[in-house]
C-alpha cells in the first residue's frame, strides 16, 4: 500500500515537473485557477501606467475581473506597470482573451515579459512567455506557471508586438500567488520511497550470515565427533 501511495506520488511530482507551462484553457476563471490565490483585489488601481489604449480600451481593463472589458492598443512596445497593496510571490499569471480574438486572429501578444521590482525603479525578469501561450478564442482564461520565488511589490507587463497583427488585446492579466505550503508535502512524500529501497537490500547481504552460522556448526560438530572419538578411545583403554 505505502509503495502504491509513493509511486502515486512521484508519478504526481512528474507529471507536475512536465506540465509547467500553459494548463488547458477554459471560459471559467475559478476552474483555470485551480484554487490558486488571485491577486486581482490587491492591485492599486491608481498606481497604473500604460501605452495608451483605444477609446474606453485602456490598462486598466486587465484588472478589473471583468473578461468583457480589454486593453486593446497599436502602439507598441505595449507596457503596463502597476503596484500591489504588499509584496506577493508570483508563479503564475492568468491571461485571458477578449471579445473577438476569433475573429481578429493574431491579437495575442508574440512575446511578453512580466517583471518584478522592490522599489518601483529596478526592474528584474520574472518570466518570458510566447505567442502558444494563449489561443485565437474568446472570453478564454489561459493559465501559465514559471519558477519565481522573490516576492515584489511593483510589477510590469511588456508586449513589444501583436502575434501577427497590427493590434493586440487582452481582457485580463492576473497575478497568482505561490502556494508554498502545498509545494512542502509533496517533498516529504518522496523520502519514504528512498528508504523502502534501502531497507530490501540486506536481505540479500543476509544469506552470508546463516553460510557462516552453518559453517560454525558443521565444524562444531567435528570437533564434538573428535573430541567424543578421544573420550571413547581413553575408555577402551
Ligand atoms: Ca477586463
Amino acid at each position: 500500500m505505502k509503495k502504491a501511495l509513493s509511486f502515486i506520488a512521484i508519478a504526481l511530482s512528474l507529471i507536475l515537473t512536465f506540465t509547467t507551462g500553459a494548463f488547458a484553457a477554459s471560459e471559467d476563471l475559478a476552474t483555470e485557477a485551480q484554487g490558486r490565490t488571485l491577486l486581482i483585489e490587491k492591485v492599486k488601481v491608481d498606481t497604473i501606467e500604460a501605452t495608451p489604449g483605444f477609446d474606453n480600451e485602456g490598462a486598466e481593463n486587465l484588472f478589473d475581473n471583468d473578461p468583457a472589458t480589454k486593453f486593446c492598443t497599436n502602439t507598441f512596445p505595449a507596457e503596463v506597470s502597476w503596484q500591489l497593496d504588499g509584496s506577493y510571490v508570483v508563479d503564475a499569471v492568468i491571461i485571458c482573451t477578449a471579445n473577438d480574438n476569433a475573429q481578429y486572429t493574431g491579437r495575442n501578444p508574440a512575446t511578453w515579459t512580466l517583471y518584478g521590482s522592490t522599489d518601483g525603479e529596478n526592474y528584474a525578469v520574472i518570466h518570458e512567455g510566447s505567442a502558444s501561450d494563449l489561443e485565437d478564442v474568446n472570453f478564454t482564461y489561459f493559465l501559465i506557471t514559471f519558477e519565481n520565488s522573490t516576492a515584489y511589490s511593483h510589477y510590469k507587463l511588456e508586449i513589444p508586438a501583436a502575434e501577427a497583427a497590427d493590434v493586440l488585446q487582452i481582457s485580463e492579466f492576473i497575478l497568482v500567488e505561490a502556494d508554498q505550503a502545498a509545494e512542502a508535502p509533496a517533498a516529504e512524500e518522496e523520502a519514504p520511497a528512498v528508504e523502502e529501497e534501502v531497507v530490501e537490500e540486506p536481505a540479500a547481504v543476509a544469506a552470508p550470515a546463516t553460510a557462516d552460522v552453518l559453517t560454525v556448526s558443521v565444524l562444531s560438530l567435528a570437533l564434538a565427533g573428535v573430541v567424543g572419538i578421544v573420550a571413547s578411545k581413553k575408555r577402551s583403554k
